[in-house]
């Protein structure tokens, strides 16, 4: 039975040292209460760090935790105190961290670090693929394993592999300070599916992938290397009911089956009915926007004095990274902030923050949530939060306000909470106000359409969603109308072209015989290219024809030795074996005089693009433009080019550029003539390009007609990438 395999770099719980042995407890946080729930209900694996340091465990307890960890279906991947310390605090959290929430000037770029996040990744992908089935699935989580899912690849092709980051992703602009920015983007596309909390960041992921990688993008569709990888926006959710039963629950109970935290707010509340709670929860990090929230709640004291005495600021903060210098610094920071705060305006009996760091247990967090008037979530960036999502869950009472920062994830969906930019004091300030002071209607018309909104989409519902998409991405790939050119379809052909007696070969050049140039002039022929040609030129009963798009000067200066026919220009010129060049068709010789200069404008105002002057066409080239303006452009062109261009005249595209060329001559119908010339019993037509799709169309029923690429198109077979088109080259003049 097939399964799913879950990645991630914890597990969702932690091997701790006694004095005596070891044990096992849970560990928090938004992925691995997430997760665990996928993991329990279907058939699955979960690979990732058992949280101890290797080197802090015998060998012979190793054997036993391992034992007991797999019973479970937990595979651990041990990591040494080193690796935790390079990998982990150093690349994944000093640099990426850092720099994907915008805070640039944190990141520390360290080549050691960047070696210590490539073997580690590795050694992941290694544990996946020891593990791996025929028809599993590869789910891997979040900025520690970007490199994961392409190092899988490589080793299993055909694998299918999600990929889900629960962070933001930064703009294009923030990403390219990365100095590794396309080893971890080829990474990520290692995955079939990729997967982020908000549409922003699957943008910014895309813009990315167009300005770094030129990779083509059609909607939130990526080609790279044959494959189809679908970019989507999957807003993680809680699990509601638990939450909501856990609410209900200690509401229900008696005062003295309270918890002490819960009868001391209870009282604070009781004592004065004006008296409110505003609740805070964070891992204690400087993305969360500490600091800011501690000043507006100061400020708030000082433009409003008739709330002292009347609220209570409860700061949770779990500790999280404390080995870092910024977090330890932050800490600091904040240590002071609230001490400062809470020195200038405790009284007896009211202190205005009470503080907390340290994690608390389940059942403490819930007491927090269920008596808290006012959630103040306001990081100043969060890939979504899931703290926002648990107070509303435990609003069973439909009452309480939640103030929330735009800066989230979960403000996307959250209209309803009183959204704020937590930069903005005054905002803030008066956002706090508001709540205090908002009508009990209003708050039960927020929280019951917030409550609508998180327990629909909630935790089930996100991985189901994401695992319905990624069965989605592998229907994509598997475009039953064309052949893929597989081993044995390679060889049961070249047996057919063996055993033909009069046979014809039909060859583009760009992307089919070489590939792509940033500069179409550095794209010539090599060596390897020059062997296949001098055997297969000695073939005999074999006709060969190149036909592309390049003009006659170039094709006879690199192909102008072989006895093959050279089509140029889509068949403008052409030169038969042992003939010389002749033209096709005759344009009129002013055309150029009135197109030229309206694409000469196109060139100017579109850094990066270029035109080539071909005898009997204007190609404009766009492949080093910015693809979002080059994009404008070409329709703008087109729609000029449109009104413009006589009936002898049409505009054709390609790949990254706009060709104005004969409307009479193409592809197509050279290669019908060729195909005329003889009666050839296998006939063989390989090509990449939109232009060679003229080919496909005119050539009759029996000839083979090979596209490479997975691009739409008319042919009955294709190649997964031009790399594969010399191989069968080489099988056909065995
Ligand atoms: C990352 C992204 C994204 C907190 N304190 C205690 C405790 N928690 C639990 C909360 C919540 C989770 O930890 C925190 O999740 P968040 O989403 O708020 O934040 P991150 O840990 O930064 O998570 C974030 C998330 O991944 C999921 O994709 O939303 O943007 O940064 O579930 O309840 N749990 C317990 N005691 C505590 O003291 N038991």
């Amino acid at each position: 039975m097939s399964k799913n395999i879950i990645v991630s770099n914890r597990l969702p719980l932690q091997i701790v040292r006694q004095k005596q042995g070891y044990k096992f407890i849970p560990t928090s946080g938004g992925l691995a209460t997430g997760m665990k729930s996928f993991h329990q209900h279907g058939n699955s694996l979960w690979i990732g760090w058992p949280g101890i340091e290797q080197d802090l465990i015998d060998t012979e307890s190793w054997v036993s935790l391992k034992k007991s960890l797999t019973r479970d279906k937990f595979i651990p991947v041990p990591l040494l105190k080193k690796e935790m310390e390079d990998f982990y605090y150093g690349l994944s959290n000093e640099c990426l961290w850092p720099l994907f929430h915008y805070f640039i000037e944190f990141s520390k770029f360290n080549q050691s670090h960047w070696e210590s996040y490539q073997k580690v990744n590795q050694r992941f992908a290694d544990k996946v693929l020891e593990n791996l089935q025929p028809g599993d699935r590869v789910w891997i989580h979040d900025y520690q394993l970007l490199l994961c899912p392409g190092m899988i690849r490589q080793s299993a092709p055909e694998v299918t592999i999600g990929f889900f980051l629960h962070i933001p992703f930064p703009s294009f602009e923030i990403f390219r300070i990365f100095p590794w920015r396309t080893q971890l983007l080829f990474g990520i596309l290692g995955a079939d599916l990729v997967g982020f909390h908000t549409y922003d960041y699957q943008r910014h992921f895309i813009s990315s992938v167009k300005r770094i990688l030129r990779l083509e993008v059609n909607y939130n569709i990526i080609d790279y290397k044959a494959r189809k990888i679908q970019v989507s926006t999957f807003p993680m959710g809680i699990d509601y009911q638990k939450f909501e039963d856990a609410a209900v629950e200690h509401i229900r109970q008696k005062k003295e089956e309270h918890s002490e935290m819960f009868n001391l707010l209870k009282e604070y509340k009781t004592l004065d009915k004006s008296n409110k709670i505003i609740l805070s929860i964070d891992r204690l990090d400087y993305t969360k926007g500490l600091i800011n929230r501690l000043e507006a709640f100061e400020q708030l004291l000082i433009n409003f004095p008739q709330y002292i005495k009347h609220i209570h600021l409860i700061m949770l903060m779990v500790p999280s990274r404390s080995s870092v210098p910024h977090y330890k610094r932050l800490k600091r920071e904040t240590d002071r902030t609230v001490g400062r705060i809470n020195g200038k305006y405790a009284v007896l009996g009211w202190t205005p923050i009470l503080y907390y760091y340290r994690s608390m247990p389940f059942e403490d967090l819930i007491d927090l949530y269920v008596n808290a008037d006012i959630a103040m979530i306001t990081p100043v960036r969060d890939g979504m939060n899931l703290v926002a999502k648990e107070y509303v869950a435990t609003r069973v009472d439909n009452d309480g306000v939640l103030i929330l920062s735009e800066m989230t994830g979960a403000s996307k969906e959250f209209f309803d909470a009183l959204l704020v930019n937590p930069f903005d004091m005054e905002d803030m300030v008066l956002k706090l106000r508001q709540a205090i002071e908002m009508p009990q209607e209003e708050q039960k018309e927020r929280i019951t359409r917030l409550k609508k909104r998180a327990s629909r989409y909630n935790i089930n519902k996100w991985s189901n969603e994401f695992m319905r998409t990624l069965k989605e991405t592998e229907a994509l790939n598997q475009d039953e109308t064309r052949l893929r050119m597989t081993s044995s379809v390679v060889n049961q052909l070249s047996l057919q072209f063996k055993r033909a007696q009069q046979r014809l070969l039909l060859l583009d050049y760009d992307g089919t015989l070489v590939g792509f140039h940033e500069n179409p002039e550095k794209s010539i022929p090599d060596g390897e290219l020059y062997t296949i040609f001098d055997v297969l030129c000695s073939i005999e009963r074999l006709d060969i024809a190149i036909i592309s798009g390049r003009n006659k000067e170039f094709l006879e200066k690199y192909f102008g030795t072989y006895p093959v026919t050279l089509i140029a220009e889509h068949g403008y010129q052409q030169r038969l074996v042992h003939s010389s060049w002749e033209q096709k068709d005759v344009l009129r010789e002013d055309w150029k005089q009135h197109i030229l200069p309206v694409v000469e404008t196109f060139t100017d105002n579109t850094p990066g693009t270029f035109i080539e002057e071909k005898k009997n066409s204007l190609v404009w080239h766009y492949r080093k433009s910015d693809p979002e303006l080059a994009k404008v452009r070409v329709v703008e062109l087109k729609t000029l080019l449109t009104s413009l261009l006589p009936d002898d005249l049409k505009i054709m595209d390609g790949d990254k550029i706009v060709e104005i060329v004969s409307s009479r001559v193409h592809k197509g119908v050279a290669a019908t003539q060729l195909y005329a010339h003889k009666k050839y019993d296998c006939t063989i037509v390989i090509g990449d390009d939109v232009t060679d799709e003229n080919m496909f169309a005119d050539l009759p029923e029996e000839v083979v007609k090979i596209k490479v690429g997975t691009k739409q198109t008319l042919a009955n077979y294709y190649f997964k990438s031009h790399a594969d088109v010399r191989p069968f080259l080489r099988l056909l003049s065995e």
